[in-house]
């Protein structure tokens, strides 16, 4: 265990006990140790410590300034920013979280700007997967920050301590991170323990430290300025010499903390090691299951221990050489690959450290195990061993590199049924919609009644995981019901992605491809050109005729715009719908860009503090239209007519013309905190307090296609933030203020927006 037997001492400070997970103790830590900043984006496992730390600041516990990002990229960004100005920052993320902010890591320690980011791991993408394993801290490994690597929940706090400790030293001034198990660690309950006083933590980590600033403007500095040989070089070297600093240090700052806690740790936690025979060599959790399998051999007269490194970054090479020194066979078992490195990183460093050893004879086996989250089991960890076993035994390793727990198809078992047949053109093609262009250049839509095209067969079948009273399928299913013909569709993450597809499952009857979901338009766009090149090339059939339509939430529109606006820019011929459910739901309801202010979620909590979401929407609709491509629409499922004629036109423009974008708001009863059955009230809520207006905005040209004032139908939007558990509060005296900002900024921009129907040159 991390934790050894603990001495009471004096000098101790008091801590208390307590049942928490890994990221209850990553958000206790960040909370003590009192950062000035927070930039942070959700992403699962470790999403869950903004959301803690979001609602310990709604109740006033602490004074973190949380920035959410619009992606990772911007997370990382804000961070280092923010560390420029001199204060403590953190971050926290997983997997693809943590290689979309890739970039921006080695900007962070090549201008040696420390601060803390909790990994809690994850695999990486694709095929997407949520479940633990190491792939996602293996990117980090050549980013130049300190990596420290926490096992358990007490770990977690512990090393997120001494990680900035280390970070911040004037030797070293690196980032770290602090990475731990997803799930089996960032949400497993363990008792440990916490200093009581988070002036413990303050005093032991002391000011932050003097840092080159951006933040005195009476002496002005130059961060970051372009470098050329040999300064690159040179700087790099003197990163290579922090490491060096860093792994000096380690020994000290451990025993410093061992006087403070009583926890002891050391650069490699070993198991019975002095007089092992055999070893494996595991990182994090997995090490502990393999403890007791080493228990259990001794029994039986096997002298077997454990290695396993507390920090991988500085590597420790010396520890890890001198613990194998009398050790005949070592398995070194890695939740990550590198793919076609005949072992993963670990691997090599293990035998290089070896190396450097001219007496070292231990034998090394690579095994990769645990991807995708897939449990280590006691009997994996016996699997280890006996490999160790037969080496040492043999002098001889057959099989140096390998997989383990890989499982093979097997023929015999029956291919996974088909829901439904392939949908035919005929099928989908009703011949009932119309589509003519104007002499203005705009369209006109001749559509039968919304229920004359009942007959037509769903795209997606039902049966999928959404919640009961999801809004997302039957708003989709009517827009689809508008688009004739043959339909290619890419959807983002997010849930209507989520609910639908799970290898080796669809409920998709026509063509799906998902793709990141900051990066669909660009894949879309991509698809849409190799279409029409092979087209072209007269190598698809004369005649095929497909419409290319991406499906996204809201929340892929704040970390997918970029991508998304990049393809209209370039105009291609596809459709991008945005369902708005205001909010990240699929990972837990953390805020979009497109949840309104003062609307609660799970990373804008309502307390004596903060009153839920700080500011307003984002009028995606707008940003669109300002890339002036040919069509941009509203819809709400509860006008499936105006919604239909708006999916025929989106498809007519493009094929025709260009891209077409569309924002459907849909009802999300989980989280808007709503019965199931009340959804399309709300929606219609929505639009008569002309929160969302619905309107088309066809080359250029605004048309509402419903209003509300002049049949009576408008609300104010108090009638429509009633109605939701999210939005309640906000109805309550004492929050007229925010209430009253709500209602001016609808109505600012729908009178912007009646300003724009009534003059066609806005
Ligand atoms: C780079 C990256 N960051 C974060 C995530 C985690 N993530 C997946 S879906 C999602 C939320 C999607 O929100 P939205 O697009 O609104 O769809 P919804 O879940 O609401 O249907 C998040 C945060 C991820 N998969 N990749
Ligand atoms: S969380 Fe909301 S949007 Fe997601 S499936 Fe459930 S109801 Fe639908
Ligand atoms: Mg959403």
């Amino acid at each position: 265990m991390t934790i050894a037997p603990s001495t009471p001492r004096a000098s101790r400070a008091t801590q208390v006990d307590g049942f928490r997970t890994g990221n209850e103790m990553a958000a206790l830590s960040a909370k003590q140790i009192d950062f000035h900043v927070m930039g942070y984006y959700p992403i699962t496992p470790s999403t869950e410590i903004a959301e803690l730390l979001d609602e310990m600041k709604a109740a006033g516990e602490h004074d973190i300034m949380m920035v959410p990002a619009d992606g990772e990229h911007g997370a990382a960004g804000i961070c280092y920013g923010a560390t420029t100005g001199g204060g403590r920052v953190f971050n926290a993320t997983s997997s693809q979280g943590l290689l979309y902010s890739l970039e921006q890591l080695p900007v962070q320690s090549g201008t040696r700007y420390p601060m803390l980011l909790d990994l809690a791991t994850r695999a990486v993408s694709g095929p997407l997967d949520i479940r633990g394993d190491h792939s996602d801290v293996y990117y980090a490994l050549n980013t130049g920050w300190l990596i420290f690597m926490a096992r358990d929940p007490q770990a977690v706090y512990d090393m997120n301590l001494i990680a900035l400790r280390v970070a911040e030293r004037a030797d070293v001034r690196l980032p770290a991170i602090v990475a731990f198990d997803g799930f089996f660690t960032s949400h497993q309950k363990r008792r440990v323990r916490s200093f009581e006083d988070d002036a413990t933590v303050q005093d032991w980590l002391g000011p932050p430290p003097e840092m080159v600033t951006a933040l005195d403007p009476r002496h002005p500095v130059t961060i970051g300025p372009y470098m050329n040989d040999p300064d690159l070089i040179n700087n790099k070297y003197q990163l290579e010499r922090a490491m060096d600093a860093a792994a000096a240090a380690l020994p000290g700052v451990f025993a410093e903390y061992e006087a403070l806690s009583g926890r002891r740790y050391e650069p490699v936690d070993l198991y019975r090691m002095d007089d092992a025979e055999v070893a494996v060599f595991l990182v994090n959790s997995a090490a502990e299951t393999a403890k007791d399998v080493a228990d259990r051999l001794r029994a039986g007269g096997v002298r077997a221990g454990v290695v396993s490194p507390n920090v991988i970054r500085p590597f420790p090479a010396d520890a890890i050489r001198e613990a194998l020194r009398g050790v005949r066979a070592v398995v070194i078992g890695e939740r990550s690959c590198s793919f076609g490195g005949h072992g993963a990183n670990l691997s090599h460093e293990v035998k290089s450290a070896l190396k450097d050893d001219p007496d070292n004879r231990t034998l090394c086996l690579s095994r990769i195990y645990g991807l995708g989250g897939r449990d280590f089991y006691a009997e994996d960890a016996e699997t280890f061993f006996r490999l160790a076993m037969e080496a040492a035994e043999r002098g001889v390793v057959k099989v140096p590199f390998d997989y383990h727990g890989v499982e093979p198809g097997d023929p015999a078992k029956p291919q996974p049924r088909r829901g439904a047949p392939p949908l035919t053109r005929e099928e989908t093609t009703s011949g009932l919609l119309q589509v003519q262009p104007r002499p203005d250049g705009r369209l006109d839509v001749e559509a039968p009644p919304y229920w004359q095209l009942a007959a037509k067969p769903k795209r997606v079948l039902p049966g999928h995981g959404a919640c009961p009273g999801c809004g997302i399928f039957p708003a989709l299913d009517q827009f689809l019901r508008g688009i004739e013909g043959d339909v290619v569709v890419l959807y983002q993450t997010g849930c209507a992605m989520v609910v639908t597809t799970g290898y080796p499952y669809t409920s998709h009857r026509i063509t799906y491809v998902h793709n990141l979901f900051q990066n669909g338009s660009a894949a879309l766009s991509g698809l849409v050109e190799m279409f029409h090149e092979r087209m072209r090339r007269g190598e698809l059939p004369a005649g095929e005729d497909i419409t290319f339509v991406m499906i996204t939430g809201d929340g892929g529109m704040d970390i997918g715009m970029g991508a998304a606006i990049g393809a209209a820019l370039r105009n291609h011929g596809m459709i991008v719908v945005e369902y708005d459910n205001q909010g990240y739901m699929n990972t837990g309801s953390q805020l979009s860009y497109s949840t309104p202010l003062g609307h609660m979620t799970s990373t804008s909590h309502v307390g004596p503090a903060e009153l839920g979401k700080a500011f307003h929407h984002k009028d995606t609709p707008q940003i669109m239209a300002a890339t002036n491509i040919p069509y941009v629409f509203t819809g709400v499922e509860g006008y499936p007519d105006d919604l239909m004629a708006k999916a025929a036109k989106a498809q007519w423009y493009a094929k025709n013309q260009g891209t077409a974008y569309g924002k459907i708001l849909i009802s999300c009863p989980l989280n808007w905190k709503t019965e199931d059955r009340v959804g399309v009230d709300i929606v219609q809520a929505a639009v008569d307090s002309c929160f969302f207006p619905l309107y088309e905005i066809e080359r250029g040209v605004t048309r509402i296609t419903y209003d509300p004032e002049p049949i009576g139908r408008r609300v104010p939007v108090s009638d429509w933030l009633k109605q939701m558990g999210k939005t309640k509060h906000l109805c309550k005296p004492g929050n007229e203020t925010t209430l009253a900002s709500i209602e001016a900024e609808v109505q600012r921009r729908w009178q912007r927006l009646k300003a724009k129907d009534e003059n066609p040159l806005l």
